[in-house]
């Protein structure tokens, strides 16, 4: 086979808990941010769909694990929400919850699939949001309360543990553009969200090592592999640089050097930026690094010297320290704005290999979303999502080559497993394996992407 993986590579997918499980207010769940959030602002959400209308999944999961092992899934990647099993994010652990993720885990298990389970998925439990949120230290104390009792309850049988996905998206989307809860435009406070999911995921991870348990614990990043416009133009490559430091280095230094790139600390220092911290919690952090790191790499960012004279804020932001470029190369994805850059993954991989001592690393996410998926059913009613493979395979073909490299790569997981509800977008970008058919009370159709996963996941490759 020209594109062998290793023995016990992982195939699977990835998805979260607010975004499949639904019933959300229902069997003693507490509102998340996006739960009020939508009933305050519903005309925010691409089609006014809120998070009610997620797949389902906390009533289907038997028969959408069935889907997955049908799709050869080796592994899943989910999330517990916060605000089902502990409704006011503090206090009292919902018994239904409790008996909802057992089940949910040991099904997964006993189908031969390996939970990956994430603590925090951009679901702050609303009463938690209303003391501040990832603002305040209490917000970072009661994280951790609820990192023990999850590693408590499901603990013996997850083995593979993240505290964060995508810790900058609630720092971007919450605290400067505005696209999720409280969605305010305030740097200052941004750096302290920042410095307190750091702190917070540092807290979780010496709670799982000291309980040593039988497994692994890491954080999920957002890679943007941050490309200079001209690599011979030093304030191009100067631009880039503190792109890369706001928006990747900010949470890869601390997660796997326990420090914070000094470079992005004497910029924030110089703008009276800096959060409030202790000694003790740097040195906290310093010790408390990550086992595993999850990479979830969709497109890079592209980078020149600030050019225009357009201002966000009044205050600085990190869109005062450069431009984005728009690369004449480029390829979209031309069912959603985004750009397809294969080699991007292959960068990321090899960023961790040379600069973060090659810590063992999965895809966590990875994937294409295409809006108005519909016009691709065939006469059979199967989605023919052929752009899908191509661009899985494309992707592939570089975490192979980064592996044939030396890196430490040791699963793949596609964003999503089934279509799912994705914040203010809804379901506006289809990315699953599997189509959810809302008019049809979520049936589930198996798309040409997930019977051509099941070949490479049985192959171990593909040619
Ligand atoms: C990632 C998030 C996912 C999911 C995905 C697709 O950043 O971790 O939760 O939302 O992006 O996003 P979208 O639906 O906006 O295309």
């Amino acid at each position: 086979m020209k594109y062998e993986f290793p023995a016990g590579f992982w195939w699977g997918s990835a998805a979260s808990g607010p975004q499949t499980e639904g019933t959300v207010a229902g069997d003693g769940k507490g509102d998340s941010i996006w739960d009020h959030w939508y009933k305050q602002n519903p005309e925010l959400f691409f089609n006014q769909v809120g998070p009610e209308d997620t797949s389902y999944v906390y009533n289907r999961y038997k028969e959408d694990i069935a889907l997955m092992k049908k799709t050869g899934h080796t592994t899943y990647r989910t999330s517990i929400q916060w605000s089902r099993l502990i409704p006011d994010g503090i206090g009292a652990v919902n018994p239904e919850a409790v008996a909802f993720y057992n089940s949910y885990i040991d099904e997964l298990l006993a189908n031969g699939i390996e939970p990956f389970m994430n603590l925090y998925h951009f679901d702050m439990p609303l009463s938690l949001q209303q003391k501040g949120g990832w603002e305040s230290k209490e917000v970072v104390d009661a994280y951790a309360d609820y990192a023990r009792i999850c590693f408590e309850l499901f603990g013996d049988r997850v083995k593979k543990w993240f505290t964060h996905n995508e810790p900058i998206v609630p720092v971007e989307g919450g605290y400067l553009y505005q696209f999720h809860y409280p969605s305010v435009v305030d740097m200052k406070k941004a750096v302290q969200v920042a410095y307190h999911e750091t702190l917070a995921s540092a807290k979780a991870i010496k709670i799982y090592h000291e309980m040593n348990l039988d497994g692994q614990i890491g954080i999920i990043l957002n890679l943007t592999p941050s490309y200079p416009r001209n690599e011979n133009d030093p304030e191009d490559v100067k631009a880039a640089r503190l792109a890369d430091a706001f928006f990747n280095r900010s949470f890869l230094d601390p997660a796997i050097k326990g420090t914070f790139p000094e470079d992005l600390v004497s910029l924030l220092k110089e703008l009276d930026y800096l959060p409030e911290y202790t000694q003790s919690e740097l040195e906290l952090i310093k010790h408390n690094t990550i086992d595993i790191l999850g990479i979830n790499y969709y497109q890079p960012r592209r980078i020149m010297k600030k050019e225009s004279t357009e201002r966000l804020s009044d205050k600085p932001m990190p869109d005062d320290y450069f431009d984005n470029y728009i690369w004449p190369e480029r390829k979209m994805n031309p069912y959603r704005g985004w750009e397809i850059y294969e080699k991007g993954i292959y960068d990321c991989l090899i960023n961790v290999r040379d600069n973060y001592g090659n810590l063992p690393c999965y895809i966590s996410e990875n994937g294409m979303g295409v809006e108005g998926e519909e016009r691709f059913i065939n006469a059979d009613g199967m989605i023919e999502d052929d752009y899908r493979i191509e661009f899985v395979q494309a992707h592939l073909k570089y975490v192979h080559q980064a592996l044939q490299e030396g890196c430490n790569v040791k699963g793949y997981h596609m964003w999503t497993c089934m279509d799912n509800w994705s914040w203010t977008n809804a379901y506006k970008n289809r990315y699953g394996f599997i189509a959810v058919d809302l008019a049809e009370e979520g049936k589930r159709t198996i798309k040409k992407s997930g019977y051509w996963f099941k070949e490479v996941s049985d192959n171990n490759g593909f040619d």
